[in-house]
């Protein structure tokens, strides 16, 4: 069955976590959408994009990567999008099925779409220089690649600063045999916004470049110093900044798994659910044992998610821009009534704090001991905007060459004054805590002076990129290589972006 609604306002789960379209969905669209009253226009509906349909055989959804105008505030802006939706449609798949993206790019620049998280093929990963040579304007590139896990993932543009406009949108891998139980779900996407009211993405970027300071009034003791290179005068859900914001529906009840993604390009989110607490269930897609908190911190490149038992009113879905004196902001809706102001602080983001010790996998997730050590320092060149891997920037990366079949531990020391979201194409890794295992993950946050050790078992040949998530960083160098064997020499790939160049395909 099909069904047309606009994605985030909610989804009917079973208790058996079978997909249940129809009535409620219909309904669902309906409470979901903004009250006449709301002077904003909403954001164009992802409407049928044939995914929630896609248990067994998903129709493909065609990805029209082009230039769109979006209402955010009191800004009209140009931007670049996909099928002119801010975010992206929802792509869902079961895993062990497969997705079928093909990417048409309607851009005045080369483009791709990587998946990230994915345990992908290696020729799918949409990494410009190391897996495909980017697609031009004009051209087509047919995604289709198996998806073996289920979870939280999303998808973005991977060359240059282009997810840093609106060239993201979410992935959600369904299980066949999904153990949670709950009657309703959220996918929520995060972002920090600056394209078109501070100039575009690679503007701020040449003016970055052009700077060896950095913002020091952006600061987080939870992340240990100056938390992000960028002011962003706009951070959204879905989308939408706290003015005009989203809304979940459900009725009083219900339990709710949300799914929290950080699209964003600079910015990590601490995020609060105003009158309850969350279960967490899952990071970057990969099961936990349930662990109840209060709040998470959220790197870019991070999935969180968390069930809540929703309370009979209006409660703020609140994620703070980390040390940036700004949030993004959206309502959580089970009965009529005054919504709460976007500049309410629940207790909850005070309160008791997600760890990385927190989560703990599930004994399948584990992976095997590692058999050797790797260590990795991230640093900072004099210059202040030069990121480094072992002191080598993109244009002559840094490259760990593996063994397939081998697992082996990287510490991530991180020399440099900023935290980094490292995050890892084509696996996923499993963080070392002290006193047990950790959580699989594919990005990890790692603050000044801090060293985190990850396990990464080589089971997927290819040459992958291995950045920090923070997409000034990446594009300024802080971007390195996973490659299984000794290097192949390949001439004629990449872009011109400066990632990648000299690496090949395989
Ligand atoms: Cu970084």
């Amino acid at each position: 069955m099909l069904v047309t609604h606009t994605w985030w306002s909610g989804r009917r789960v079973s208790r058996r976590g079978l997909i249940v379209t129809g009535a409620f969905a219909a309904g669902a669209r309906l409470l979901g959408k903004p009250s006449a009253a709301d002077p904003t226009p909403p954001t164009p509906a992802p409407l049928s994009s044939g995914s929630l349909a896609s248990a067994g055989r998903p129709r493909p959804v065609t990805l029209h990567a082009r230039p769109m105008t979006v209402t955010l505030g009191e800004h009209t802006i140009n931007t670049w999008a996909y099928n002119g939706q801010l975010p992206g449609p929802l792509i869902s798949a079961t895993a062990g099925g497969v997705v079928r993206a093909p990417l048409v790019n309607g851009l005045t620049e080369a483009t791709t779409v990587h998946w990230h998280g994915i345990q992908i093929a290696h020729h799918m990963d949409g990494a410009p220089g190391y897996s495909q040579v980017a697609t031009p304007p004009g051209g087509r590139f047919d995604y289709a690649f198996r998806v073996p896990d289920p979870g939280t993932y999303f998808y973005h543009s991977h060359v240059g600063m282009q997810a840093d406009r609106g060239l993201y949108g979410p992935l959600v891998v369904h299980d066949p045999r999904e153990p949670l139980s709950y009657d309703v779900e959220f996918t929520v996407l995060l972002d920090d916004w600056l394209d078109g009211i501070l100039g575009t993405p690679d503007e701020v970027l040449t003016q970055l470049n052009a700077s060896a300071d950095h913002d020091d009034t952006l600061r987080s003791t939870l992340l240990g110093g100056v938390t992000g290179e960028v002011r962003h005068p706009l951070y959204l859900v879905n989308g939408r900044g706290p003015e005009t914001p989203v809304t979940f529906t459900a009725r009083p009840g219900r339990r709710a798994r949300f799914r929290i993604i950080n699209a964003a390009a600079d910015t990590a989110f601490r995020v609060a659910l105003g009158g309850h607490r969350m279960t967490v269930t899952h990071a970057d897609g990969f099961a936990v044992k349930p662990v109840t908190v209060d709040t998470f911190l959220i790197g870019m490149g991070e999935r969180y998610d968390f069930l809540a038992r929703l309370e009979d009113g209006v409660f703020p879905l609140v994620a703070l821009a980390e040390g940036k004196g700004a949030r993004a902001f959206a309502l959580v809706r089970t009965a009529s009534g005054t919504a709460p102001a976007a500049d309410v602080q629940p207790t909850q983001l005070d309160g008791q704090l997600l760890t990385y010790r927190d989560l703990r996998p599930r004994r399948a997730d584990n992976l095997p001991r590692p058999t050797r050590t790797v260590l990795v320092e991230l640093g900072m060149r004099p210059s202040g905007n030069e990121w480094t891997l072992n002191d080598r920037l993109a244009g002559d990366p840094y490259r760990l060459q593996v063994e397939r079949g081998e697992t082996i531990r990287v510490v991530l020391a991180n020399l440099s004054p900023m935290w980094h979201p490292m995050h890892l194409h084509g696996h996923t890794f499993q963080v070392h805590v002290p006193g047990g295992h950790g959580p699989r993950k594919d990005t990890v946050n790692v603050k000044p002076r801090e060293r985190v050790e990850i396990d990464v078992q080589a089971r997927n040949p290819g040459e992958w990129m291995f950045h920090c998530h923070n997409l000034y960083h990446q594009e300024q160098g802080m971007m390195g290589v996973l490659g299984y064997g000794p290097p192949v020499r390949v001439t004629g790939t990449g872009t011109g972006t400066g990632s990648g160049t000299g690496m090949g395909h395989h």
